[in-house]
């Protein structure tokens, strides 16, 4: 009896006797933990953020080489593809806009001035020798005439290479962005050639939902990848109808890059993200969720690709990224990982000289790399970062009059 006692003792707490270890266990303790520490121990792949593979910080530096107009809302870059390495240099494509105004929204735009900064835009490229100094090439993907799908605008691209072949995947309005919503399916052109010229399918390869289902307007952001010998391709819809659009990724699969594209039946495969960025890692695929839903703002993981979990929470990440992912289309299973790309500022000027940027950041998200630079948690910030992030007039009313009705209470 006494012997099942001790041992019943041993088997709850394996430290209870002197309290929680003074060396963090690199193991997960026996007996019984608080959910805080279990969650530490079960959720995460180790319980330091140092040595957990998928947290990182990011870094920003400034693009070299590419002229925005005086940053007048003239010229805008925005949503870079994933970056590639060929013939001896790096290859990016992006969303690229140059009309005679900044977007003046959907009840003024015209025939040539744009409602929003995607619309009346065309896909460019540039190159680059070091990731830092960019050489913009020239159009890649230009309008087609009407009604061809994208004739009002093409944007938001990504790059396939599959069989030495190169296909861009991008979004193709036939409205202004914004008369109903951001509505728009997603087609594809190839090439034998990162330099083009590329042919246009003219065909929706990733079309939208059925009516009443989650991607009946939209389909954004397609991001294809290689994985289990098929082409993975994820996406975007916003839905739901309400002023704040709810936004989740899809994914649809294909064993060839014109399709026919199947949408995956436990479609929307991750409840949070926006533009968001993935890449083969381990056995599978892991993604950097920003700004929407309520897992904005942290580095998931699925080891089927499909299946999504939270393993890292992290802050400042780069919105609309394309990294560098040098096993992008190898799908052996053994991802690597990242370690920089591009990504873009949206509203880099005021509403009236509305454009985005591009710029270059730095993570380690990379199984090869160990920068502890890119593992802090406490990243200084300027209390001026703080303080841009201001209350606005309604809000200072809201305190005005609570404040009107705690001096009544008091009097
Ligand atoms: C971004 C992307 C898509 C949208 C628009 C341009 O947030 O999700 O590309 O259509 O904005």
């Amino acid at each position: 009896m006494r012997i099942l006692a001790l041992l019943l003792l041993i088997s709850a707490s394996a430290f209870s006797q002197q309290g929680f270890p003074f060396k963090l266990p690199k193991e997960k303790p026996t007996g019984q933990l608080s959910q805080s520490i279990e969650r530490n121990y079960s959720n995460y792949s180790a319980p330091r953020p140092e040595d957990n593979e998928l947290f990182t910080n990011f870094k920003y530096t400034k693009l070299k080489g590419l002229d925005y107009n005086n940053y007048d809302g003239t010229i805008s870059r925005r949503d870079p593809s994933k970056v590639i390495f060929e013939n001896g240099k790096y290859y990016v494509w992006y969303t690229k806009r140059h009309t005679p105004t900044a977007p003046v929204g959907p009840g003024k735009a015209t025939a040539t001035i744009p409602s929003a900064d995607w619309d009346l835009a065309e896909i460019w490229y540039a190159t680059s020798k070091d990731g830092f100094t960019w050489k913009e090439e020239g159009v890649a993907i230009p309008r087609p005439e009407k009604p061809k799908v994208g004739w009002r605008s093409v944007s938001t691209s990504d790059i396939l290479k599959w069989k030495d072949k190169y296909y861009l995947y991008y979004q193709g309005f036939m409205q202004p962005s914004g008369q109903r919503g951001d509505d728009c399916p997603v087609t594809v052109s190839y090439s034998n050639s990162p330099d083009g010229p590329w042919t246009p399918t003219h065909r929706i390869v990733i079309p939208n939902g059925n009516e009443g289902e989650w991607d009946q307007y939209s389909i954004h952001d397609p991001y294809p990848l290689v994985y289990k010998g098929k082409i993975y391709l994820y996406y975007k819809s916003d839905f739901d109808g309400s002023p704040n659009l709810v936004r989740m990724q899809g994914l649809a699969i294909a064993d060839n890059p014109l399709g026919p594209f199947k949408k995956h039946a436990l479609n929307p495969v991750l409840a949070s993200g926006h533009e968001t960025t993935l890449f083969p890692f381990k056995e599978g695929i892991a993604a950097i969720i920003t700004r929407d839903g309520n897992e904005h703002n942290t580095i998931q993981y699925a080891k089927d690709g499909v299946n999504f979990n939270l393993e890292a929470i992290t802050w400042m990440l780069p919105t609309a990224a394309g990294p560098f992912i040098p096993d992008a289309f190898v799908g052996d299973g053994n991802g690597r990982g990242i370690t920089w790309g591009l990504s873009h500022f949206a509203n880099y000027a005021p509403w009236e000289n509305n454009h985005s940027i591009l710029t270059r950041f730095d993570c380690d998200l990379s199984l090869d790399v160990d920068d502890p630079y890119m593992k802090k948690t406490g990243v200084y910030m300027h209390p001026e970062v703080y303080y841009n992030q201001g209350l606005n007039s309604e809000q200072l009313k809201r305190i005005e009059k609570q404040n009107k009705v705690t001096r009544k209470r008091k009097n």
